[in-house]
């Protein structure tokens, strides 16, 4: 197991020298914020930033994420040049000797909250998701209030957007999404980069867009849309756990032992009515996910992959990045950390 941190870059309010001091991490997991979804990384960018993370003593070791541009999800005929886009960018960032690249495949939006301050009884906030906030809402505008989109959308923009989706349905999209793979696994596996898929937050469908990879059966299936070691999972047990029905530490077990597990995302939820759910601390108690159990997996089946604490809360008065805050992101890489020494053995 190799434990990394995510960092957003130069813009990230936690600094890598500060990372460097959390005795458990040795290497980054980042991203470049700045190049237009669909055109290539050039390979200096990413040796510039991979230049930038040694300079603290820490290894880039993971790219999260190469987005995937919006015309490969919803199959426009355009899609085959970005594809051959995103290919070169995977022969790029190979040669920085990053060994794993994360993307998802969920049409239009990302991770999708309803505040993500929510206050806390013992004064720390986090992360929720409250259904009834989330639909029909105005995602045109960027404000304080609800929702919380990822990005935001000009009107005409999203019109355009939703109108190449009208066709797709869960069936269309899991087709594009095999498009996508046989083209860039082959050249994932020839530079020995392992492409890792997110699952969607949360497992269904925003605004009446189709999510598909949202349960332990998806998740088996993408493995198998091309059978190759490059074609991997980069499991987010905070992300997939929100659908209550699937088995975290089976599914985990299942992935190491099909070399399918190149990276992990450990996060904690408390479910709340319905579908409801709020982000806690990692520990295994203050949510309803088994986090324990699902480390002990990890360790007693020698997971050789890389893991990170994903989302946090705010605490101690932190400002950062929703749910990427150094403070609590720190203590879960901890106990994380403890439970595999304690386990591994
Ligand atoms: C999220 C996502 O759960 C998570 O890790 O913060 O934004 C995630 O990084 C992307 O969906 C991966 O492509
Ligand atoms: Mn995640």
């Amino acid at each position: 197991m190799k434990m990394i941190f995510r960092w957003f870059g130069d813009h990230d309010p936690v600094t890598l020298a500060k990372i460097r001091q959390i005795p458990v991490i040795k290497g980054i997991v980042s991203t470049l914020t700045d190049i237009p979804t669909g055109e290539v990384w050039p390979q200096n960018r990413v040796i510039e930033l991979k230049e930038q993370v040694e300079k603290e003593k820490l290894k880039l070791s993971v790219i999260e994420s190469i987005p995937i541009h919006e015309d490969i999800k919803s199959g426009k005929k355009s899609r085959d040049k970005y594809i051959e886009n995103y290919c070169t960018s995977i022969r790029n960032v190979s040669e920085t000797g990053v060994e794993v690249i994360v993307y998802n495949f969920m049409p239009i939006f990302d991770c999708t909250r309803s505040n993500y301050y929510h206050p806390n009884p013992d004064g720390s906030s986090s992360m929720i998701y409250e259904h009834k906030n989330v639909q029909n809402l105005n995602v045109h505008e960027k404000s304080d209030e609800l929702p919380v989109w990822a990005r935001y959308y000009k009107q005409k923009e999203l019109d355009a957007l939703l109108d190449d989706y009208k066709n797709v349905d869960e069936k269309q999209l899991w087709k594009n999404l095999q498009y996508f793979l046989e083209s860039v696994i082959p050249v994932a596996e020839e530079c020995g980069i392992k492409m890792a898929i997110h699952p969607d937050d949360p497992p269904w469908a925003i605004s009446g867009l189709p999510r598909i990879i949202n349960s332990a059966e998806a998740i088996k299936r993408v493995i198998k849309l091309v059978d190759s070691p490059a074609n991997g999972i980069s499991l987010c047990t905070g992300s997939l756990g929100a659908n209550r029905s699937v088995k975290l530490s089976e599914l985990v077990k299942y992935l190491i032992k099909k070399d399918r597990l190149p990276f992990i995302h450990i996060r904690n939820i408390k479910y709340l009515n319905g579908i409801d759910f709020k982000e806690t601390s990692h520990i295994s108690e203050k949510g309803d996910l088994d986090i324990k159990a699902i480390v002990k997996v990890l360790a007693k089946n020698d997971f050789n992959g890389f893991i990170r604490p994903d989302h946090g809360r705010q605490i101690w008065g932190e400002k950062s990045i929703p749910g990427y805050g150094l403070n609590d992101r720190a203590l879960g890489a901890m106990y994380l950390y403890g439970l595999w020494d304690a386990y591994n053995n």
